[in-house]
């Protein structure tokens, strides 16, 4: 009997309990359990899926200690969290990821060995959760990680969609989507919380009515709703045993489904509802930098927003929190403009159910937000029909009426008797279809709004939200791009990894400044030997995988020319495309002999929204032009080209290792930062880009003489255009190009078929909005430049050192410390 003198045993009151031995035996022991008793297996009777799950579950077994270490040290502490909103996280594998942070690589290959089983077969099981569609949700999961690393208290909080981004195959050279059932195996990363289900509400109407004091209140009286049910993953810090979390919800109906209806035996009618709600996070929207103007969109935003709100206020904060102290508690970050709707959700609660005034609650909620935009297309900001938006939440459309009202009344006195400043800056566009501009509502309600590169910063503030930088020069800010060093180099390039540690030590892993120490080094010609082995290596590497995984044969010897990323015609793949055609008219003109030509290996890496037109044209196109080259014996392999299906961040940690040259060549202007560029340097490739986004920093830090710069700058392109741009004139000028397009476009890739190539170029002849053939001439004459340089392998790899000496900036640990610069902490 336990009395009250007796201690009682209360391991949660003590913390948690000790992890197994970091010891094979202690790896080996918990393996074992978790495949006899979470699996319910004998290790003699296992599949490769079990193995793989137990040997998840082992390994976080370790992790976990640390994670309830920080969320209670986090729950005692009143350090301000980062509540970091996305509706999109790119994770890749969790596996190499968690054994990294938590120094077990070794310990667990050797564990597996004992156990009979093959550490690389089992992290080949995994799965990644593909919850996101390319730079935007990668650079969501890279904050999350430098914020773990950095000790700051985040929770990340999005969505779990049952189907991330699809699954891309190729069916006769066209894409093909299938859905990406990432959960189909089991999910072992994730903590299900049903038990703190939150309830989300939809559509109904508002009431108002005067209360004892004879204030106006008003109510949302919604028509229907459905569940929120939160799903814990672990984010761990880099080997300083702080773990924060990810927070990612999944609707469920209220009610499972009708019994009388199903009784009654009209089965489909009885889960009807159920299954409406359970769509909500169904599926990510393939979409990337254009909106989609679906319902359901909306849905998710709401649902994921409000689940997370409620989740903070009324679960995170001490029980008698005065939430007018609330900015000292969060600062909502609000990735893109996807949860933007979490500005009047906040009004919302706090006037309607809190019982604040309107005034307070509004100084309350500015200090609670903060915009991130991460594009300069103006059709890719986010605007909602006012109808959509009143129908499936009224009482939220009312108060972005209200505040629209109170933000024209400032603007009205800041600038007296200029209407169309007025109208310009309202947040609601007036026309046929009157909607809801979400980007000038983060921009009013949120405390600072940064863009994500110098260039876009600029940009935005002169030519997206020029009249609000005017209004408020103060509330912009830039903060740019940076990636996880230790995903992206320290897992993804273990050989270059080691060379570094070797030369500079081990912490720039977490200070990545240090890599400047490897300068020198590029003029030790032992060292630039080595790193020269290292990157042929990760060619060698590739290829096995590309072998493997694709069916792909290629060549040992060849410079490795890169070009991954979602496929847009901004991005201009087809500028690539032509380079290569161009390179093969060479050839079987009889203009250049193979043994003449630099060999180059082609790349491409992308998956096209499945609406999108002309990005699958494109593909089409590339894949054509690839067979053609790829069987033509004439050119006697002095060229090729790989396109393997299904590009995502665990083939991009295989890619990205091996390139020689990295292709950024997006019309300037156009991308607001990109990532990929920022790895590939970091990796030792030399860029091919244009003046944009975050090539230009890149550029400054690595020199003229280690980039390749090509093309118009933005203004000389807004310019061109302004002359009114016609690509006829420039195919007419530059016979090389002229007979580039008639080569693409003659059939000879497309089993003689000339109508096959015609939609793109044509396109490209009559329209090319990007100016792939305004920019071709000087795009050749740099890959000239490359050719030439390359040639000369050891001022090459030089220049590769350098590059990755160079861009230590990129580190999102740096990003991260930006934002609580400038933003978070400002
Ligand atoms: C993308 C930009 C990229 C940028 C990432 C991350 C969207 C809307 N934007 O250039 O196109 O690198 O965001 O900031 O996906």
């Amino acid at each position: 009997v336990v009395g009250p003198t007796m201690p009682v045993r209360n391991p949660v009151a003590q913390g948690p309990v000790n992890p197994p031995a970091h010891t094979v035996d202690g790896f080996v022991e918990a393996f074992l359990r978790e495949l006899n008793f979470g699996q319910g297996v004998l290790l003699s009777r296992s599949t490769v899926n079990d193995q793989y799950l137990a040997l998840a579950r082992t390994v976080q077994q370790y992790l976990v200690a640390g994670w309830l270490e920080t969320g209670a040290r986090r729950r005692q502490g009143d350090r301000k969290i980062i509540g970091y909103l996305s509706a999109e996280y790119l994770l890749g594998r969790q596996l190499d990821n968690a054994l990294m942070a938590t120094t077990l690589g070794e310990i667990a290959e050797e564990a597996m060995t004992q156990c009979g089983l093959d550490l690389a077969r089992l992290r080949a099981q995994e799965i990644e959760p593909g919850l996101g569609n390319g730079g935007l949700g990668r650079l969501a999961a890279c904050f999350v990680d430098s914020l773990a690393t950095l000790d700051v208290p985040c929770i990340g909080y999005g969505i779990r969609y049952e189907y991330g981004i699809f699954r891309q195959t190729f069916v006769d050279d066209r894409q093909a989507e299938v859905p990406d059932s990432w959960l189909s195996l089991g999910s072992p990363w994730e903590f299900p919380h049903p038990e703190r289900q939150v309830r989300v509400a939809f559509g109904g109407r508002t009431e108002t009515t005067t209360d004892e004091q004879g204030r106006e209140r008003t109510t949302w009286v919604p028509a229907w709703d459905v569940l929120g049910i939160p799903y814990h993953y672990m984010v761990p810090g880099y080997r300083n045993g702080s773990v924060n979390t990810l927070r990612l919800w999944s609707a469920k109906a209220t009610q499972a489904f009708d019994l009388q209806i199903f009784n009654s035996g009209d089965y489909a009618e009885a889960v009807r509802s159920q299954t409406f709600a359970e769509n909500i996070s169904k599926v990510l929207y393939p979409e990337d930098s254009t909106p989609q103007g679906k319902e359901l969109r909306l849905q998710q935003q709401y649902f994921f927003v409000a689940c997370s709100l409620h989740d903070f206020i009324e679960n995170t904060l001490p029980r008698d929190f005065d939430l007018r102290r609330l900015p000292e508690r969060i600062i909502f970050q609000l990735n893109d403009t996807h949860p933007v709707i979490g500005i009047p959700e906040l009004m919302r609660i706090l006037v309607d159910l809190k019982g604040f005034e309107w005034d307070e609650a509004w100084d309350i909620t500015r200090e609670c937000f903060a915009y991130t935009c991460h594009t300069l297309l103006p059709e890719a900001l986010e605007v909602w029909p006012v109808e959509l938006l009143g129908r499936l939440l009224p009482r939220h459309l009312e108060i972005i009426y209200r505040i629209n009202d109170n933000f024209l009344d400032e603007v009205r006195e800041a600038y007296p008797g200029d209407a169309d400043r007025v109208s310009r800056m309202s947040i609601i566009a007036e026309g046929p279809q009157r909607a809801v501009r979400m980007a000038y509502l983060a921009t009013i309600g949120g405390s600072r709004v940064n863009g994500v590169a110098e260039l876009q910063s600029q940009l935005l503030r002169e030519k997206v939200l020029p009249d609000f930088s005017e209004l408020w020069p103060d509330k912009f800010t830039n903060i740019t791009n940076g990636v996880t060093p230790r995903r992206f180099l320290h897992q993804a390039n273990p050989l270059l990894s080691t060379l570094i540690t070797e030369a500079i030590g081990p912490s720039w892993v977490t200070d990545l400044e240090q890599l400047r120490g490897l300068e020198p080094y590029a003029d030790d010609a032992g060292f630039r030997e080595q790193f020269q082995a290292v990157k042929q290596a990760n060619k060698e590497r590739l290829y096995r995988e590309l072998r493997a995984r694709d069916g792909l044969e290629l060549p040992r010897h060849a410079m490795l020319d890169v070009m991954v990323k979602r496929l847009h015609e901004y991005k201009r793949q087809t500028l690539k495309l032509l380079h290569i055609v161009s390179l093969y008219d060479d050839l079987i003109s009889g203009d250049v002999s193979p043994a003449d030509m630099v060999s180059r290996t082609f790349v491409f890496g992308a998956k096209a929204a499945p609406g999108y037109y002309m990005a699958k044209e494109i593909i089409y196109l590339i894949n054509s032009v690839g067979r053609t080259i790829n069987e033509d014996k004439r050119i006697e392999g002095a060229l090729s080209v790989a396109f393997p299906a299904n590009y995502n961040v665990t083939l991009a940690e295989k890619v990205v290792p091996a390139a020689d040259l990295s292709e950024q060549i997006s019309l300037a202007g156009k991308e607001a930062s990109g990532t990929g560029n920022m790895k590939f340097a970091l990796n030792g490739a030399l860029t091919i880009g244009t003046d944009d986004g975050a090539n230009v920093e890149i550029r400054a830090l690595v020199g003229d003489d280690n980039f390749f710069l090509f093309g118009l700058t933005e203004p000389e392109a807004e310019q061109l255009r302004a002359d009114g741009y016609d690509p006829k004139t420039f195919y007419r000028s530059d016979e090389k190009l002229r007979r580039t397009l008639d080569l693409l476009g003659s059939g000879i890739f497309t089993g003689g078929d000339a109508s096959a190539s015609a939609p793109l170029v044509q396109n490209l002849l009559h329209d090319d909005p990007f100016m792939a053939l305004a920019d071709f001439r000087s795009y050749l004459d740099a890959q000239t430049r490359v050719d030439e340089a390359y040639r000369d392998s050891d001022a090459w790899t030089r220049s590769a050192i350098l590059n990755v000496a160079r861009t230590g900036f990129f580190s999102s640990d740096r990003s991260m410390r930006d934002y609580l610069d400038r933003v978070w902490l400002a």
